[in-house]
């Protein structure tokens, strides 16, 4: 078996993916935190200058939807097929434009009043696109998941992502979406995951003080 190792700050963030797909394979990794007094040096060991990393053996894998693309690969977490295995990509990078509008605004915004006027459009805007499009798309494939009729890497991650939005940017925000209010609290319960989420202790909050420090 593989030595993994995922190397993040002490939060959810971009690894909070990851550490549930390990839980669901039942697969051990070392969770290697690096503290913010330790980010600049470590940094410049890093191949671009940011973190998550996976370590495989020693060997480094960046990029969050990379990593867990890889181990939705390893551990059999991929849809049926190649189409069913590329839905699941749509699926995670149509949502991460979501979320990285939530990270600018959230940690890399320093305008307040830019930052009050980007969240108002988040809401108001980007998150009804979105959550009407992913509504429909779980409406359509029925069952517990969003492609096909197993659990996929992508449901992990997309799941992970509604519960960031809902923790901290406004807790009724599915309240109009029954399908994937249900379908993120069916993944986010499962025995696996549960446990995980139970025991880790890990916030959303903290990454702006492992920024830049
Ligand atoms: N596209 C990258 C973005 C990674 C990223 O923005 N990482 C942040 C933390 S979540 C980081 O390393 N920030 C510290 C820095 O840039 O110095 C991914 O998805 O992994």
């Amino acid at each position: 078996m593989a030595q993994y190792k995922i190397i993040y700050f002490g939060i959810k963030g971009r690894a909070e993916a990851f550490r549930m797909i390990f839980s669901v394979a039942d697969v051990k990794y070392e969770d290697v935190i690096i503290k913010s007094g330790d980010w600049p040096a470590y940094k410049q060991s890093t191949p671009w200058g940011q973190l998550p990393l996976l370590e495989v053996d020693r060997k480094q894998l960046a990029q969050s939807s990379t990593i867990c693309r890889y181990l939705g690969r390893q551990f059999n977490l991929c849809g049926e097929n190649p189409w069913e295995s590329a839905k699941c990509d749509e699926y995670v990078d149509a949502t991460n434009d979501l979320i990285e509008e939530w990270v600018g605004f959230t940690f890399l915004e320093t305008d307040e009043a830019k930052k009050a006027e980007r969240k108002a459009k988040f809401i108001a805007t980007l998150i009804p696109n979105c959550f009407s499009k992913l509504e429909s798309i779980k409406e359509k494939n029925g069952g517990d998941f969003l492609v096909g009729k197993k659990l996929t890497w992508a449901d992990i991650n997309v799941a992970d992502k509604l519960q960031i939005i809902e923790d901290d940017v406004d807790p009724t925000v599915l309240e109009g979406y029954p399908n994937l209010k249900k379908f993120k609290n069916a993944v986010l319960s499962l025995p696996k995951i549960k446990a995980y989420v139970e025991k880790s202790g890990y916030s959303y909050k903290g990454l702006e003080n492992n920024l830049g420090e």
